[in-house]
């Protein structure tokens, strides 16, 4: 998520599985790289010139922070892993969308909508992001906190800060910046920064945040008086709502919407021109000749033209993302995994309706509102 500087962000948490996706059919033929040993990064002339500018800055204790960075572990695994995709695998939304909306997350979606339904409800009334889209993220993110990453985070953020692989754009600054999150925020917290686990991004808990959005959107959101992304789901769910209002989500505002895109090429390409970036009125967009349901007729403000495409085979599927569909891509850059988290969302949410005899209780106003998208 919220790798806010990061065209990164795509290609950490949606490239990977995309890549996946995309290359299934090839895996028997291809063989997996074996990763090196771990081996602890020692003392090093760069290391401990970060180590004592640090110290200074910050007023942590050098010593400590050399002998926490000394041992931590560079992982050949991580810089395997940090690495893009192969080129040429075409993006597949229908592939995409189906390794995250499917049964088995369904279900683990809907037990755990069940068990925190109370605590939904509160962050949905409090920062007005649907339960819905919460659910999106956690689901997508780590499967409802199935899957949240075996890496020690201080050991993923040491091994791309100090030993970032060559052969892409190198990131390390970016993530020394968050490995001097992770030490702040384990003195903040008082626990060893070498017992945080990650992904191989240095991403946290549920809702898989950096160390850096942990420090500055992660809320104590069951009143124990810790905020603790890994082990409370609630302080989660807060969370990740805090985060998306933070990020400008608005009350009651729909995500996105359907529309038929022209037939001429120049204005299509004009429309897909600011990619994510929610730039164009309802009328502009009309005036190109696009074709917009009644509900973006109507919406004010700004919207994104979105091209999701199917693969080789199919022709790409368009959407219109207003203003909350990029404040859910300031978690992830990418339209697919903002896709990704809508559907999912409003999967589950359809099969408790359908699953529920009576009709939910009332929702605060406008509360269904993003979650309908006004087709
Ligand atoms: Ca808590």
């Amino acid at each position: 998520m919220f790798l806010r500087t990061l065209t990164l962000s795509a290609a950490l948490l949606l490239g990977a599985p995309l890549a996946e996706a995309a290359t299934v059919k090839h895996k028997t033929s291809q063989k997996k790289p074996r990763d090196a040993a771990p081996r602890p990064l020692g003392e090093r002339a760069d290391m401990r010139q970060f180590a004592a500018e640090l110290a200074a800055r910050e007023g942590l204790d050098e010593l400590t922070l050399r002998r926490q960075l000394a041992a931590a572990k560079i992982l050949p695994a991580v810089q395997r892993l940090i690495m893009p995709a192969p080129p040429g695998a075409a993006k597949d939304w229908g592939a995409y969308r189906a390794r995250f909306v499917e049964p088995l997350r369904l279900q683990a979606g809907l037990a755990f909508w069940a068990q925190h339904e109370a605590a939904l409800a509160r962050a949905e009334e409090r920062f007005g992001v649907p339960a819905s889209v919460i659910m999106g993220i956690l689901g997508v993110e780590t499967f409802y906190g199935r899957i949240m990453g075996g890496f020690s985070a201080l050991d993923a953020l040491v091994t791309l800060s100090f030993e970032f692989p060559k052969g892409r754009s190198d990131r390390s600054a970016f993530f020394r910046q968050q490995l001097v999150e992770l030490l702040l925020l384990a003195r903040h917290e008082g626990l060893d920064p070498a017992g945080f686990k990650a992904s191989y991004a240095g991403a946290m808990g549920y809702g898989q945040f950096m160390p850096g959005s942990w420090n500055r959107y992660a809320l104590d959101f069951d009143g124990d008086g810790q905020a603790d992304l890994i082990g409370s789901p609630v302080d989660a769910i807060g969370s990740v709502a805090n985060f998306l209002a933070e990020h400008g989500w608005q009350r009651g505002q729909a995500s996105d919407y359907t529309l038929l895109m022209p037939a001429d090429t120049a204005a299509r390409a004009q429309l897909l021109a600011p990619d994510i970036r929610p730039t164009f009125s309802a009328a502009q967009l009309m005036a190109l000749g696009a074709e917009l349901s009644d509900a973006a007729k109507l919406h004010e403000g700004p919207l994104a033209v979105i091209e999701l495409q199917m693969g080789d085979k199919a022709a790409a599927v368009h959407r219109l993302g207003t203003q909350n569909f990029y404040a859910l891509t300031r978690y992830n850059q990418s339209s697919y995994y903002a896709f990704a988290v809508l559907e999912l969302g409003r999967e589950l949410q359809a099969m408790r309706l359908i699953g529920t005899p009576q009709p939910p209780a009332a929702p605060s106003s406008g509360a269904s509102g993003p979650v309908v998208d006004g087709r």
